[in-house]
């Protein structure tokens, strides 16, 4: 490419055509290598859940008998990560409420009359949750789970 620099100054336009071949051949083939490497970054829009926090689904039943759970993931809840989660909570009994008590969450999801489902929203601090039915939850009718 030098070479020619110095020369089209006062060369013919067949030799300036013949430089500017050249030159679009070299920035083609440039252009195609870089392409690879140099390759103007495609941001892509993949939504990474933030590390920090975690979130998810969390399942309570309680009900019909003198039983209380909650599960993440089909499997008895013992350590769970501290975020905000859904807990979707079963009550299978008039006799029974499903109340989540622990750091910052006092929360009575179902009371004892209900019976069905429903669903809230809980932000779930390091430490340690107690889920209970009130009204048996001195005969044992209760659990607990720590959160991380
Ligand atoms: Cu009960």
């Amino acid at each position: 490419m030098q070479v020619f620099t110095g020369v089209t100054r006062k060369t013919t336009i067949a030799a300036v055509l013949a430089a500017l071949t050249l030159v679009l051949a070299t920035s083609a083939c440039g252009g195609g290598s870089s392409s690879s490497s140099g390759e103007t970054t495609t941001i892509e829009a993949t939504t990474t859940p933030t590390a920090s926090s975690a979130s998810g689904t969390l399942e309570g039943e309680v009900g019909p008998g003198f039983d209380i759970e909650v599960k993440q993931n089909g499997e008895d809840a013992e350590s769970v990560k501290a975020g905000t989660y859904t807990l979707n909570v079963e009550d299978k009994s008039d006799i029974h409420n499903f109340h989540l008590i622990g750091p910052g969450v006092d929360e009575e999801v179902t009371e004892v009359s209900f019976k069905g489902d429903k669903s809230v929203t809980v932000k779930l601090e390091p430490g340690t949750y107690t889920y209970q039915c009130d009204p048996h939850a001195s005969a044992g009718m209760k659990g607990t789970f720590e959160v991380t």
